[in-house]
């Protein structure tokens, strides 16, 4: 039986990859936890999941971070015991194609911007209220090396991760008076379904990005996330930068077989 914690984690973006795995790990370790995505049934499927198996207490939440309206009507609908959020770990996003500026599709830079930047924003200005009320919460965003590395193909991505990594930076500074942590948490290549939906749905195309090296696994970024929630009051992790061995950066990924 999992020994019960009293802090509650809000993680977006828990239907697949790091969100996912992070979900388990803390469940693993007796959070309450609040999920979200839009692919309703996968939620359900967890919930019932990581209930079972862990006797956790989990409420589910189906909503598009892009949409602001929709995210604030989920939000106001959380019941009382899930109410307080103690840590929010803004996970959810996403990069779509991998072609140059002006190859690229406008509906694919709205999108991310939408979702890597602003779905971020419209849950920080939610539960910052709450956390500078209480003088204590802790913002955890998924940021990338590609945040740090700007790369042909990815303009846009990039652009949007060094936009969180700028908000993050910011957001550190504003909350310091509050004692609310702020952190930043930039992978480079980890094994998830990130690379067919850059792919849109090409799961061939998608499976050549991680050939010829051990990736890094949507549970090792769990386990940062882990750590970062899991260090003493009075120490906050800034910035993690991690990589598989293989890879130094955005630019140098060593590969065996080619
Ligand atoms: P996955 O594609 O495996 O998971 C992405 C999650 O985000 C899914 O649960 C998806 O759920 C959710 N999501 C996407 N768009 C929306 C939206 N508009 N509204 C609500 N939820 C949404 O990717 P990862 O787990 O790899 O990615 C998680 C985070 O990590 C992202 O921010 C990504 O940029 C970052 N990252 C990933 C790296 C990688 O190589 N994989 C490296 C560095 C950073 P659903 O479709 O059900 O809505
Ligand atoms: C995902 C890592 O290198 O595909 O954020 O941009 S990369």
């Amino acid at each position: 039986m999992t020994a019960k914690n009293n802090k509650t984690v809000f993680i977006t973006g828990a239907t697949a990859g790091i969100g996912k795995a992070t979900a388990y790990l803390l469940a693993q370790n007796g959070y309450r936890l609040i999920l979200s995505a839009r692919r309703e049934q996968r939620l359900k499927d967890l919930q019932m999941e990581l209930q079972k198996d862990y006797a956790i207490d989990c409420y589910t939440l189906c909503f598009d971070v892009r949409d602001e309206a929709a995210t604030k009507k989920a939000l106001a609908s959380i019941p009382k015991e899930f109410e307080q959020v103690d840590v929010l770990v803004n996970n959810a996003g996403l990069a779509l194609g991998s072609v140059h500026v002006e190859q690229a599709k406008y509906e694919h830079e709205k999108q991310m911007m939408e979702t890597n930047v602003q779905g971020v924003l419209t849950l920080c200005r939610w539960y910052i209220p709450q956390m500078k009320g209480r003088k204590s919460g802790h913002i955890i965003n998924l940021g990338s090396i590609a945040g740090k590395y700007a790369y042909a193909g990815g303009a846009v991505y990039c652009a949007t991760k060094f936009a969180l990594r700028a908000l993050t930076r910011a957001l550190r500074m504003e909350l310091l008076p509050y004692h609310i942590k702020v952190s930043l948490i930039s992978p480079g290549a980890v094994q998830t379904e990130f690379s067919t939906v850059r792919c849109e749905g090409d799961t061939e195309k998608a499976k050549e990005i991680y050939e010829g090296y051990m990736p890094l696994q949507a549970e090792d970024i769990a386990d940062n996330i882990f750590y970062v929630i899991t260090r003493p009051k009075h120490v906050t992790v800034n910035d993690i930068e991690i990589t598989c061995t293989a890879q130094a950066n955005a630019y140098f990924t060593h590969k065996e077989n080619s």
